[in-house]
């Protein structure tokens, strides 16, 4: 709760918010609320992302054409990945703007595997919209993850599941990332609702 509060009052400070015009394009505002949405992905956790990035690979090309939008909207030279010269230049042709250094910390935030360049997971995961973060949704990451299917997700546990994906996460980095979000050693559904809702 707290941190959402955070990140909104945040957020009105970064964004100087010159108004939407009567006649702006639905895919203008389409793509400025994908914008608004990434903005705010500064203040994630990264248990938070971790666990977006695993839904982003759950989620079906048809639920992500409004984020396939976006991307390409940045992606300017269709590489497929978007570096920091296509993000300034499209943020800076966007009604609302935001400074160098808030584009630089959001930049290195999307940036999550610290490749150089945003790719389009990383871009959907910090552009997800509340439909993509239903009940059912979670629900279904969360039983995914849960494969003692005893009701919570444990430190150790997402450390075996990491390893099923072929990704490396140590006890220490599991444990620090349950600690950032206050989480002892059992994460409830409820609890974990919580998180990827705030
Ligand atoms: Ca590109
Ligand atoms: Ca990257």
């Amino acid at each position: 709760m707290d941190k959402r509060l955070t990140a909104e009052q945040a957020l009105n400070h970064i964004w100087i918010t010159k108004g939407e015009t009567a006649n702006q394009s639905h895919e203008g505002s389409s793509s400025r609320k994908v914008i608004e949405r990434m903005s705010s992905f500064v203040f994630n956790s990264r248990f938070r992302t971790e666990i977006l990035m695993i839904l982003v690979s759950h989620l079906k090309d048809s639920e992500l054409v409004e984020n396939k939008k976006a991307f390409y909207k940045f992606d300017t030279d269709f590489s497929g990945s978007i570096d920091f010269d296509e993000m300034v230049k499209t943020l800076d042709n966007e009604p609302t703007k935001m400074t160098r250094s808030s584009m630089t910390k959001l930049y290195n935030a999307i940036d999550f595997d610290d490749s150089g360049e945003i790719g389009f997971s990383e871009f959907t995961a910090a552009s997800l919209a509340d439909d993509h973060l239903s009940e059912k949704n979670l629900k279904s990451i969360f039983n995914y993850l849960d494969r003692q299917r005893n009701g919570h997700l444990t430190p150790k546990g997402l450390v075996s599941h990491f390893r099923l994906m072929g990704k490396k996460l140590s006890a220490e980095e599991a444990r620090a990332m349950f600690d950032e979000v206050g989480v002892g050693e059992k994460m409830t559904y409820e609890r974990f609702a919580d998180i990827m809702t705030q």
